[in-house]
């Protein structure tokens, strides 16, 4: 991938490489995720604006662009061929790629790597949670996603990042990082590094689970974040899931958790004051119920049981890859502030210790 922002008449240029008919009014970026180059481009066809949605994949993160198209297609058929040519399926839509001129999923490009989808119209997405009824629309929005691809054969799917969901993982790196400290920041965030520490042990829980078929392994969202929901501008109803880079073979409490971690919290990811940080026990519980309502009995016993513990385990998890990230000298994430990585983390390890304060009253029976 190309560092720099693409110019003007390079991005027209890429966006006319897509099957689109009409004439190109304009391209606009838009701010989204931590990881892709997104932009918003208009048409007018027929005397009407049509809009698409490009991205500019980031192949320093995502080494296997194929496969994570691959993936997408694999997931969006499973779904398209349930909706057997209705345009919604259960109330939900889903996100339709349009190929290039050569009639591929993406372009390859001097400027970078590109997919682009039809825009959804109509369509919100939110960073910080409106209240308890959007919280559980989220979640049954997520829930209902993952029971759909319960019956996706898991083996047509490939790992597009190695171990991603592996706390252990995480841990390594983040221990990786602070060995190396290539920048000298460790000296600076020794608090933050000694409560990582401390909690070292929870990491192993679930891999062990996994490991004894405790759990099952299911195929996840990933990214459950509640931006990546599109909710519906006229009903406030969950619509569409978008962004399926991670959906890969998982852990079902993954995407719970990471819904609590984003969705519940009382302040923004990378809030520099720690006193607005924290989970909010209301929009916590509406998310377990939308879960559970989402997913509809697809859950055992003991992952119902895990659900309070996954969404500490998730939320520590992320807070060790910000917190190794920030260490590394930012190589992954997007920064956009000196110590952004750092903050991100700090919020992260915020909510665990809130969300361990709050365990009783998180506690989950199954039902
Ligand atoms: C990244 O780019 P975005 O916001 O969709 C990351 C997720 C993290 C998230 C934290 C491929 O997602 O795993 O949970 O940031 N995606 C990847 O905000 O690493
Ligand atoms: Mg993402």
């Amino acid at each position: 991938m190309k560092d720099r922002q693409p110019k003007s008449e390079e991005l027209r240029h890429v966006v006319q490489q897509f099957a689109i008919s009409g004439e190109l009014k304009e391209v606009r970026s838009l701010q989204r995720g931590h990881i892709h180059d997104t932009f918003v481009s208009t048409w007018s066809e027929r005397g009407r604006d049509v809009r698409f949605l490009h991205q500019r994949m980031n192949d320093k993160v995502f080494h296997d662009i194929p496969a994570v198209m691959h993936n997408i297609e694999t997931v969006s058929k499973h779904l398209r061929k349930k909706m057997a040519g209705n345009r919604t399926l259960d109330g939900f839509r889903v996100l339709d790629l349009v190929n290039t001129n050569e009639d591929r999923s993406y372009l390859v490009g001097d400027a970078g790597q590109w997919r682009t989808y039809w825009f959804i119209e109509n369509t919100t997405t939110f960073d910080q949670c409106s209240g308890t009824k959007q919280a559980f629309e989220a979640a049954r929005a997520f829930g209902w996603f993952q029971s759909q691809l319960a019956d996706l054969d898991a083996s047509n799917l490939r790992e597009t990042l190695p171990k991603f969901f592996s706390t252990p993982y995480r841990l390594q790196q983040f221990q990786d990082a602070l060995n190396e400290d290539p920048r000298n920041r460790a000296k600076d965030c020794a608090e933050d590094i000694k409560f990582a520490t401390a909690r070292s042990e929870m990491a192993f829980v679930i891999d062990r689970m996994l490991q004894s078929g405790e759990i099952p392994t299911r195929t996840v969202h990933g990214d459950t974040k509640l931006n990546n929901v599109l909710f519906c501008d006229r009903t406030g109803r969950a619509e569409c899931i978008v962004d399926l880079d991670t959906c890969m073979p998982g852990y079902s409490l993954y995407d719970f958790g990471d819904l609590v971690r984003f969705t519940a919290a009382t302040s923004d990811e990378d809030e520099r004051d720690l006193s607005k940080v924290g989970t909010d026990l209301n929009l916590y519980r509406a998310i377990v119920d939308g879960y559970l309502d989402g997913t509809n009995g697809t859950l055992s016993k003991v992952e119902v049981e895990l659900m309070p513990f996954a969404a500490r385990l998730v939320t520590y998890t992320i807070g060790l890859r910000f917190l190794a990230d920030h260490l590394a000298g930012d190589v992954y994430f997007k920064v956009s502030r000196e110590n952004h990585n750092l903050d991100r983390a700090r919020v992260q390890f915020r909510m665990v210790a809130r969300m361990e304060e709050l365990a009783d009253a998180m506690a989950v029976e199954a039902r």
